[in-house]
């Protein structure tokens, strides 16, 4: 874990119930965006846009300029276990404090030990694979040393299943706003925290949007 003085995801959550995901192809509009929502947004999650966008010493200095905040790099990795290492390292050396990787490369998966890992177990599209097994998904990912699971905020039926499953995980759920899902809705049925993208940054008032989804989750309807 790097020097920042921010918060872990589980002190995160009892102050915020969002994590702003952004996807931009301008490199300046990250800068934009989190200059925006200032000191609101706790966690963030770049990934391969942002990767691409600003290049590995562009997103080190993003986290670097913002090191209240947690950010996680969704890298939905599913490499064997020495790249997989390998490259959470560089990921923890860019300043990230969490990965996400597949959860369908199953329990030979030896996590990095070099940050937080969420593993995905249900996409946010499909159904895929996962969906069509998704007790096989869960428990594979049961055995892997994890902080918390990806599970889509847009289906709450498999939200509540991998609740009741994963009582003491963290469950971050995407698919918020632009992909159809309510973050009252994935909140009530067991997620600690929406990820949303679009729905911030393309917002023509992000801080606005932002409250709004605050409120939101700590109504906890759908
Ligand atoms: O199943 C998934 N669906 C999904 O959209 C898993 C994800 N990690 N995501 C990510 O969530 C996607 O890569 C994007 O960064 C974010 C959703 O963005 P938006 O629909 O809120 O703009």
């Amino acid at each position: 874990f790097g020097e920042a003085s921010h918060m872990n995801i589980e002190e995160i959550r009892g102050r915020s119930r969002v994590i702003l995901a952004i996807d931009e192809e301008e490199p300046r509009k990250y800068w934009n965006v989190l200059d925006a929502v200032g000191s609101s947004v706790k966690a963030v999650k770049l990934g391969w846009m942002a990767i691409l966008s600003l290049g590995s010493d562009g997103v080190k200095s993003l986290i670097n300029g913002h090191d209240d905040k947690y950010f996680i790099m969704d890298a939905k990795m599913a490499d064997v276990n020495f790249i997989n290492e390998k490259i959470a390292r560089r990921m923890a050396g860019l300043g990230f404090d969490g990965i996400i990787m597949h959860g369908f490369i199953g329990p030979s998966n030896a996590p990095p030990s070099v940050m937080d890992v969420f593993v995905l177990i249900s996409m946010t599209q499909g159904p895929t694979l996962y969906d069509a097994s998704l007790e096989r998904a869960m428990d594979y990912t049961k055995a892997i040393d994890r902080r918390g699971i990806v599970v889509p905020g847009n289906k709450p039926d498999i939200i509540r299943k991998a609740r009741e499953q994963f009582p003491s995980d963290v469950i971050i759920s995407p698919g918020i706003g632009a992909q159809g899902g309510s973050i009252g809705c994935a909140v009530k049925h067991g997620a600690d925290f929406g990820i949303v993208g679009r729905s911030i940054y393309e917002s023509s008032d992000p801080v606005e949007s932002l409250k709004r989804l605050e409120r939101e989750a700590a109504e906890s309807q759908c």
